[in-house]
């Protein structure tokens, strides 16, 4: 072979790419997706394990003409047939078969604990495009994604959890279509969550993949929303060459209809009054309309509700009425020994109706990254009001501006996709960072992020607090200069569990927080080994959680600003950092059911408490 240098070796998968468009704003929305015709591509796929990435790495032409690269729209069978001089070490279609959507740690044993690059086919047929246009639409792709369709690139995504779109109406064929993604699914110090996080980093396409069809000039977003001032903001884009000057109509259900003219991008605005009719949205009322926008021939809908949200003093308002949210964290864990990180809509509504009506909750803290689609739409429909984050989360690299507009753009896919969830009332912009000058100047470009795309919600961050001493008192602090950007103070605190506090000492914990500001314990939380019981006060007992929770409740009950709390969590999941033999076995078992959906006994002290609120509050 030729002479090689370093950067010849260098992988095609450059890290440091920032493909997005300057202003965050994904190139392609399909915010109207759900309601579009279109070709679900779920189902099984054939895919091929790639730990040393030579699928994608092609050094100086040195991987003998592509003979392992896995996207090459070529029939292995067939060339091997004909029994050329060329051979192959791969063949995409006649490698195993795994269901997508779906993580792959779940498909086989030897999946199990992979982290790498795998790649993943699927043919499908599809009519030729007949002057629209073509997208797929993945919901989510853990953690890197490089798309190829009939052995062409069509482009790549960074990030686990958040939607992307991408246009294939060129490389589309009329007939069999061969779509090939590599996954990769290893995080660095430059990823985000980075490689240290407590839970596991299922990889693979978890979410369902959509072929979608539109006109040539389409509606690539859609948004409304209820704002304080009891009028009804909205948006509409349109992209395509006719894009300007169109006539845009939306419908509220028969309640109001409004229309506006696109500008010379393609955007309209709307500012209509609130229909005296409309049905405010609310955990106890989740009034739910059909809103139709259409223009230049295409058409959207969606279901929405209506709310506002607000915080006056220490309250939170919903609707204008102070609110105690009665919540519960969650991770994208379905029931079962063997999650795969599939949220069908079955699965999801098991742990929600788990929560809603188990519970008793108002409230989930959806942690720590943006949960399926098909979550969201559930809590707008069961009532259940959401705080959504993105996993910057412990420790990410401050100081590289390259991972701020990493953070920002996964920020912007996240509200762009949720903002017509009535249900979503709080982003949060972190998950227990320590201080430091970099760490919250990173933290309040997120905050001024957000408040930019959306100013109708609230802004958090689930805090550390700290122990000091005031008057020779012991006292329980937030020294945290990133307070000054949040709507609402959240705390994460374990007394009782990590640290040498006794349970019996927790009632009479101290708190000085500020009085001017709601507060919530954005977690709180000890493990219990279901079914492990009476043998004392011991850690891991399901008696020692459950007056973990009685102890913390008692102090919750002390705090006066307190407005909610989402103990961690609903259910034990999967942690490759719990490896206690006897208790843990790789799953953190903080949740009050077990991975199988068995109640342990701290679930009955939550759920009585939460029944004491929702009777005081009327
Ligand atoms: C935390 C983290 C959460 C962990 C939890 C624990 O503070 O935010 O991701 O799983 O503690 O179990 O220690």
């Amino acid at each position: 072979p030729a002479a090689q240098t370093a950067a010849d070796f260098r992988p095609a998968d450059s890290r440091s790419t920032d493909l997005r468009p300057p202003d965050l704003r994904p190139q392609f929305l399909l915010t109207g997706a759900p309601s579009r015709d279109s070709q679900d591509l779920s189902g099984q796929w054939t895919y091929s394990k790639d730990l040393y990435r030579t699928g994608l790495t092609d050094i100086n032409g040195w991987v003998a003409k592509s003979r392992m690269q896995r996207y090459r729209d070529v029939d292995v069978a067939a060339e091997e047939a004909r029994a050329t001089t060329d051979f192959y070490e791969f063949d995409m279609d006649r490698a195993p078969q795994v269901s997508i959507p779906g993580a792959w740690n779940a498909a086989t044993p030897a999946m199990r604990h992979y982290d790498g690059l795998v790649w993943f086919q699927r043919k499908f047929k599809s009519p030729a495009p007949d002057g629209g246009r073509a997208f797929l639409r993945f919901e989510a792709v853990n953690y890197r994604a490089y798309v190829y369709l009939n052995g062409k690139e069509i482009g790549r995504h960074e990030g686990g959890f958040t939607p992307f779109v991408l246009e294939v109406t060129g490389a589309l064929r009329g007939g069999e279509n061969r779509l090939t993604v590599g996954v990769d699914s290893t995080h660095d110090a430059q990823s985000i969550p980075t490689f240290i996080t407590d839970w596991d980093l299922y990889g693979g396409i978890t979410r369902p993949v959509r072929l979608i069809r539109t006109p040539a000039t389409f509606i690539d977003d859609a948004t409304l929303a209820l704002k304080a001032d009891g009028r009804i903001a909205g948006e509409v884009r349109l992209q395509g060459e006719k894009a300007a000057g169109q006539r845009v109509t939306v419908a509220i259900g028969t309640l109001a209809s409004a229309t506006a003219t696109t500008d010379a991008n393609g955007r309209a605005v709307f500012d209509i009054k609130a229909p005296a009719k409309l049905e405010r949205w609310s955990p106890d009322t989740p009034v739910l309309y059909d809103v139709r926008f259409a223009a230049a021939g295409d058409t959207v809908s969606d279901r929405m509700g209506f709310r506002t949200i607000a915080v006056q003093g220490s309250q939170i308002l919903l609707n204008g009425k102070p609110l105690f949210l009665r919540g519960i964290s969650l991770h994208e864990e379905e029931f079962g020994p063997n999650p795969a990180r599939n949220m069908t809509e079955q699965a999801s509504r098991a742990l929600l109706t788990e929560i809603r009506q188990g519970l008793g909750a108002n409230y989930v803290r959806l942690s720590h990254y943006p949960h399926s689609e098909t979550t969201l739409r559930l809590a707008d429909e069961m009532g259940l009001l959401v705080w959504s984050e993105i996993p910057v989360y412990w420790t990410v690299d401050w100081e590289n501006p390259a991972v701020l507009r990493k953070a920002l753009a996964m920020q912007a896919e996240t509200i762009y996709r949720d903002r017509n969830r009535a249900a979503v009332v709080m982003w949060s912009v972190g998950n227990e960072t320590p201080v430091s000058p970099a760490r919250t100047a990173f933290h309040g470009a997120m905050a001024d992020n957000v408040r930019a795309l959306d100013p109708t919600r609230l802004v958090s961050a689930a805090l550390l607090v700290e122990r000091g001493k005031e008057n020779g008192e012991d006292v329980t602090v937030i020294k945290d200069p990133l307070v000054d950007k949040l709507d609402v103070l959240a705390v994460n605190t374990y007394a009782g569990w990590y640290g040498n506090d006794t349970l019996d000492a927790l009632p009479g914990l101290k708190w000085q927080v500020p009085a001017d500001r709601p507060l919530i314990l954005s977690e709180f939380g000890a493990d219990a080994l279901a079914g492990y019981r009476n043998d004392g006060m011991k850690k891991f007992t399901e008696e020692y959680q459950a007056e973990y929770y009685r102890k913390t409740l008692a102090m919750a009950d002390r705090i006066p600003t307190l407005r909610g709390m989402s103990p961690w969590i609903l259910k034990d999941f999967q942690s490759p950092r719990r490896e206690h033999p006897v208790f843990q076995n790789g799953w953190n078992r903080k949740g009050l059911v077990s991975e199988t959906g068995v109640r342990k006994q701290a679930f009955g002290v939550l759920a009585e408490y939460y029944r004491g609120k929702a009777a005081a509050a009327g």
